[in-house]
């Protein structure tokens, strides 16, 4: 039995907690844990944690206010097989929630979490997602407890941080109870069958216990746990509201006054980042603005007044940083510039310069290797030539930043009534068969379309040539319920919006059978696509009717400035047919494994095949 060295009750008095309900979440953990101190954390601590940080050694100058950080080498990405939703009803399994009985699982990671804090401190975080005063407040607050002071750091830019924000909820005991312990990552068999992580979502119990790891998605406990994971279900379970990993962008016509707002899922690390941040391409002169309101997670619900609306949970971007440049993502580089207090993960750096690079960052590694690190924290100049060609970088380092550093933030991205959505997109990552765009204008279609949405395999092992991995709403590793009732639940929420959202399926990965290359410029060459799809939603375009959508001209998409090659321009505007009858055939499969999938969405899928077979 663990005892408390601490006085709970005193720390968290003089640091002016009240919520009684919140000091007994920290009592009953800090007792458990066995912690030496309590120290409560608000946004207005930043400085004080970064010096204390950097003293630490646990954070690296990277230049004027940017710092530099690495995790463990085996603890570097989300760990999907780690992964747990878990409830008292085993009617809450899903095929890809990995659903676990809260009975059976609680007592294991609780187990591992004993003792683990002694003569250590534990931050307390109270924190909300989503911005105050909106309409889903009830489900956006949160208190995260973690012995880590560099999730601190994270979770003061991604999320919204403070005492005040807990002390008085409209029902204070109301907050997600979020736990994360680092535990000793060197002996916990990563990978092993006798790995000891676990990251539990007891989404009944709104109570969220994360076990071996100091990264990102797996350590930010209000990101992907409370925002996605542990929402998506308060969403179902109330009746109220979607979550999704989706990021929402606004495009503003200067010449017509007109603004819209679309959002939409892309599976991780395939470019919702780079498309909210994009500036309207300088090609189409000044005429747009393109402004960002999210990059991972958008929060959907309908209002009063009959609308469907849409607002980003988050504060911040947690953005991958392989091939973020100059030319591909200026506003992000913009985002992370000196003085944006912004925090770089698992990057390659130079402790005597304070530089850091990733791949893509600038076209050739930086040709003085003297002093630089890789993402291991071994020096490149003691490399092996037989390791000359390892990345210096992670493939998933990233960069962090608050909302306010985004040079195209959107005025009203605070704003807790959120915007009104006006289309929603899916985005895959697919080398053939996807066209550049296909418009849906159907809420069963488009809701088949995202519960059909994929990438493809990333490793030869799993998959077969042309399979995607599916990846429905590009909410496979977050999906905390049944994909049937998920499926139902679109269905309500969506259809009950007085305007229908235009749905669109989008892929800027098509690539060349014979050399590879993409046939689409992709980044900020992307806006056009989505101004033909505003514009067929306006009705100013019609586009051309195809099997699986409305695809648009030639004439209807504003190419102007772009020099695409004939043959590709062909490709990435036409259906290849023979795949898609392939497809339909592995799309049945996959929808065959959901229990009780709705009626509307098998009409959708055999009306999508039987146009497929015809055309
Ligand atoms: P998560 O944060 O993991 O959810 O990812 P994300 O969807 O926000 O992905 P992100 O925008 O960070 O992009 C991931 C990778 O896709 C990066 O390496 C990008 O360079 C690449 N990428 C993004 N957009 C495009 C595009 O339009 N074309 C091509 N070819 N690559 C792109
Ligand atoms: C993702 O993996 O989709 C992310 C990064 O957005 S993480 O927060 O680590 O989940
Ligand atoms: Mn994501």
């Amino acid at each position: 039995m663990s005892t408390t060295v601490v006085d709970v009750d005193g720390a968290l008095e003089a640091a002016g907690l009240t919520n009684e309900a919140v000091k007994e979440f920290v009592r009953y953990w800090a007792e458990h844990t066995g912690a030496e101190r309590i120290e409560v954390v608000s946004a207005a601590d930043d400085s004080r944690l970064i010096e204390e940080a950097l003293a630490a050694d646990e954070i690296q100058p990277a230049g004027e206010g940017l710092y530099y950080s690495r995790s463990y080498s085996k603890d570097t990405a989300r760990s999907e097989e780690r992964t747990i939703v878990a409830t008292s009803n085993e009617s809450d399994r899903g095929v890809y929630n990995n659903w676990r009985h809260a009975d059976e699982i609680r007592p294991v990671v609780e187990g591992h979490m004993k003792g683990a804090l002694a003569g250590k401190t534990m931050y307390v975080i109270p924190y909300l997602m989503a911005p105050p005063g909106s309409p889903l407040e009830k489900f956006a607050a949160g208190v995260e407890l973690t012995d880590n002071r560099t999730v601190c750091l994270h979770m003061i830019r991604m999320a919204r941080v403070g005492v005040d924000l807990i002390n008085n909820l409209a029902e204070p005991d109301h907050f997600v109870r979020a736990v994360h312990v680092t535990g000793d990552l060197e002996n916990l068999g990563q990978g092993t069958p006798d790995d000891k992580r676990n990251f539990v979502t007891v989404a009944d119990q709104r109570t969220i216990l994360h076990f071996g790891s100091s990264y990102g998605g797996n350590a930010l406990l209000g990101k992907i746990a409370h925002g996605l994971r542990q929402a998506s279900y308060d969403g179902w379970a109330s009746g109220q509201f979607l979550s999704e990993q989706f990021m929402l962008l606004g495009i503003h016509d200067k010449q017509t006054g007109k603004t819209w707002h679309v959002c939409g899922g892309f599976p991780s690390a395939s470019g919702k980042t780079n498309l909210a941040m994009t500036l309207a391409p300088d090609a189409l002169g000044d005429r747009y603005h393109v402004s960002f309101y999210g990059d991972d997670i958008a929060w959907l619900w309908v209002g009063e007044d009959g609308a469907l609306y849409g607002l980003n949970p988050e504060n911040g971007v947690f953005g991958v940083a392989k091939d973020t440049n100059e030319k591909t993502n200026p506003t992000a580089l913009e985002s992370i510039a000196p003085g944006a207090q912004a925090l770089f993960t698992n990057v390659a750096y130079n402790p005597d310069t304070h530089e850091v690079w990733w791949e893509g960052k600038t076209p050739e590694r930086p040709s003085d290797t003297a002093g630089w690190v890789d993402w291991k924290g071994e020096k490149i100049a003691d490399r092996n030539p037989d390791e000359a060609g390892d990345p210096w970088a992670h493939p998933n380092s990233r960069f962090t930043t608050s909302l306010d550093q985004v040079p195209n933030v959107a005025p009203d991205y605070s704003d807790p009534a959120g915007v009104k959505i006006d289309a929603i997109i899916f985005g895959g990552r697919t080398r053939d068969r996807e066209p550049l765009i296909r418009a849906i204008n159907d809420l069963a279609e488009g809701v088949y379309d995202g519960l059909t949405l994929g990438a493809e395999a990333t490793s030869a092992a799993d998959g077969k040539e042309g399979v995607l991995r599916y990846d429905p709403m590009s909410m496979r590793p977050f999906m905390s319920y049944p994909e049937g009732d998920y499926a139902a639940h679109w269905l309500k929420i969506v259809g009950a919006a007085s305007e229908q959202p235009i749905f669109a399926h989008v892929n800027w990965f098509q690539r060349d059978s014979e050399d590879g290359h993409f046939l689409w410029p992709g980044y900020r060459e992307n806006l056009r696509a989505l101004l033909w799809l505003c514009r067929l939603k306006d009705g100013e375009v019609t586009g051309r009717e195809t099997a699986v959508g409305v695809l648009p001209t030639e004439e209807e998409l504003d190419l102007t400035g772009l020099d695409l090659p004939r043959e590709d321009l062909d490709r990435i505007l036409t259906i290849d047919v023979p795949r898609w009858r392939e497809e339909m055939g592995y799309r049945q499969e996959h929808l065959e494994q959901f229990r009780e999938l709705p009626e509307e969405i098998w009409v959708a899928h055999r009306r999508v095949a039987d146009a497929v077979q015809r055309a």
